[in-house]
């Protein structure tokens, strides 16, 4: 039997108009925050750490993000792991902790016009005692665009709370502090929530002019939500740019279908003119909450593996044809024929007046489809490139392909379009698909251990990921020399989801059968906590964890916990020892061997059970709330 032809169909006329009306494209581009998820990436070896900055950042070889918006830290967890705060008190200014200025330096070196925005997600208990929409939140980010100034980096967009809604007058008194702090270019974006804002830009025109960009999350629906988009007409009519400023949450590969769907579909069904992936790459290990969002996979710095996601191609068929400024052609955008199910095409106009890029998806269509395009309007009638992915393809040669160059006879020209896939036609240069290449994945081998004395004062330790609070490097207290690891917040974060102590991870989950042992001192009367066989991590019931700890007060009274997702804590054991007291250093151990727990204190064993509810995990340093407990001398010897 001979191959069937594809039912004939008939070909769709499309106008490129160079005189069409339309919205000033804002970009694309992806966020880092929210939280957690670049954590490992700081951590990659060279030139692998290098590499995936420039599958991310390089114009002209990844996803070539136009925008980045980095999280404003505030020590609480804000979904994957919390973010260091740059004043974990009101007294206190470190303009280098984290990993977000490292990777705005790091995007801003490959791009010198990628957008900056910074959003906060939760912020230290200090502040407003406790209450965000407050004079101090305002200081905060004044002081947070000083920290960016500090790092050359100019901050172009500026958000309130994610997700949390909105506060007019905070709006209007963050504006003019930024005014009068030399900060007046920044733009101020609203309220990274939903559309019930433009109902106050509407009717306050102070607040209007506070406000730059309504940006709203999820706004065509969350994930892969192929539904129409609707935009109240009060946000159409606001006459502020309208943004997607939070999309995605979608795995590296499989998400691919619903970004090349919402890219174009944003703009088509909601006059959106900026889309924001969340989270820019999967640099975090995979027990934590959305292990393989983003638009790359990097969660393995100690083999230096990592896996570009078709994201990435998705996004270049828009970031590579296009920049910040360009006019979208509403003439010239649309639905195949006028229907969803056929796909959908966007047309965007350079600030040369010329040049154009026309972004195509096909990812609904049943059947190949013609296309007979017509140039018109002063565009230019040159040699149209085509760039094609065939997005459902696992295959990375199908991904992000230059297929064809046409020439355009008298203003005309020609595609036949398959289904499931992204094309860009441009009249531009300079695309490119890098080649680099990571290492196969491996784990992480034990022994492992830490002294912590080789890391500069403010800095993380290596592959230590805080899930809430900030455990950070600096000198020893207790009068022991060299560096140790402390827990920075000193109270109650303001929470972005569910408050939990403060405590950090480290690890592979499939360790079983260890010994973890650290040095310890408390600083103030609580306790603190050796984690081990530590699993999955919920952040929004509870924020539990899969896992055993060793608890240990300045009492001397100690605990075998097991803990849960679903925020439940069991006592397997419990004691009391010499007391710990405070500041002062001691040592705990913690040992699983198939079933049996062993917690050691000061070289002496002080209880044991026995529980098989976690089989295997990573291990993990905790405090009661507002502990700034030190640790030091982190050592996982394995077990037979
Ligand atoms: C977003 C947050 O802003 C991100 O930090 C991250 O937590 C992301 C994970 O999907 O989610 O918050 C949302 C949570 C739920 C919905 C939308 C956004 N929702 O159900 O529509």
């Amino acid at each position: 039997m001979g191959t069937a032809a594809a039912p004939a169909r008939a070909a769709t006329a499309i106008t490129l108009n160079g005189a069409s009306g339309g919205r000033t494209f804002d970009g694309v581009g992806a966020i880092s925050g929210g939280g957690g998820n670049s954590r490992l990436l700081i951590d990659y070896p060279e030139p692998q750490r290098g590499q995936v900055l420039d599958y991310l950042f390089r114009p002209g070889y990844g996803a070539s993000l136009q925008m980045l918006k980095a999280e404003v830290g505030g020590d609480t967890n804000s979904t994957s792991g919390a973010e260091p705060s740059h004043q974990h008190t009101r007294s206190d200014l470190n303009c280098d902790r984290g990993y977000e200025w490292w990777l705005m330096e790091q995007a801003k070196a490959r791009n010198p016009n990628i957008k900056l925005y910074g959003l906060a997600w939760g912020a230290p208990g200090w502040i407003g005692n406790g209450n965000f929409w407050s004079t101090d939140m305002v200081n905060y980010l004044v002081s947070w665009l000083g920290c960016a100034k500090q790092h050359g980096l100019s901050i172009d967009y500026l958000g309130g709370w994610n997700e949390r809604g909105y506060n007019v007058s905070w709006y209007q008194q963050l504006r003019s502090a930024l005014n009068s702090n030399g900060y007046g270019s920044v733009k101020i974006i609203a309220a990274d929530s939903d559309w019930s804002v433009a109902n106050d830009v509407n009717s306050n025109p102070s607040f209007a002019s506070a406000v730059s960009a309504i940006g709203t999350h999820y706004p065509c629906g969350y994930r892969s939500s192929q539904s129409t988009c609707t935009v109240p007409a009060a946000a159409l009519n606001s006459g502020k740019p309208l943004w997607a400023s939070e999309n995605g949450s979608d795995d590296y590969n499989g998400g691919a279908q619903a970004m090349a769907r919402g890219i174009n579909r944003g703009y088509i069904d909601g006059r959106m003119t900026a889309y924001l992936n969340w989270p820019v790459v999967a640099a975090l290990t995979p027990n934590l909450p959305y292990p393989t969002m983003g638009m790359a996979l990097a969660s393995q710095p100690w083999s230096g593996s990592y896996s570009i996601g078709k994201n990435t191609w998705v996004m270049a068929h828009t970031s590579q044809f296009t920049s910040p400024g360009w006019h979208y052609l509403d003439a010239s955008s649309g639905y195949i024929g006028g229907n969803r199910a056929n796909g959908s095409y966007v047309s965007l106009k350079s600030t040369n007046n010329s040049d154009y890029s026309t972004v195509i998806e096909t990812m609904d269509a049943g059947s190949a489809q013609t296309l007979n395009f017509n140039v018109t309007g002063g565009l230019s009638t040159g040699t149209v490139h085509v760039w094609s992915t065939d997005v459902g393809s696992a295959n990375p040669d199908d991904h992000f392909v230059h297929t064809a160059d046409l020439t355009p006879s008298g203003g005309g020209f020609s595609l036949t379009v398959q289904p499931g896939h992204l094309y860009t036609l441009t009249t531009t240069t300079g695309q490119g698909k890098g080649t680099a290449t990571g290492p196969a994945r491996s784990a992480l081998k034990l022994p492992y251990s830490d002294s912590f004395d080789g890391y500069a004062t403010g800095t993380e330790a290596k592959y230590l990921m805080d899930w809430q609070g900030a455990f950070e490097t600096g000198g020893c207290g207790g009068g022991r020399s060299g560096k140790c690891v402390r827990q920075m917040s000193p109270q109650k974060p303001i929470t972005w989801d569910s408050l939990t102590d403060p405590h950090a991870l480290l690890g592979e989950t499939g360790w079983g059968n260890y010994t973890v042992s650290s040095d310890v001192l408390l600083e103030q009367s609580g306790y603190v906590e050796l984690i081990g066989r530590a699993g999955a991590h919920d952040y929004d019931r509870g924020g539990g964890q899969n896992a055993y700890r060793l608890r240990v007060s300045d009492t001397g009274a100690w605990s075998i916990l097991s803990s849960n997702t679903n925020g439940t804590v069991t006592t397997l054991a419990r004691g009391t020892t010499a007391a710990l007291g405070t500041n002062r250093w001691h040592t705990l151990g913690l040992t699983f061997n198939g079933t049996t727990i062993t917690a050691v204190v000061d070289g002496a064993t002080v209880g044991t059970a026995s529980d098989s509810t976690w089989a295997a995990g990573q291990i993990g340093y905790g405090t009661s709330q507002g502990e700034t407990a030190q640790f030091d001398n982190l050592s996982i010897t394995p077990g037979s």
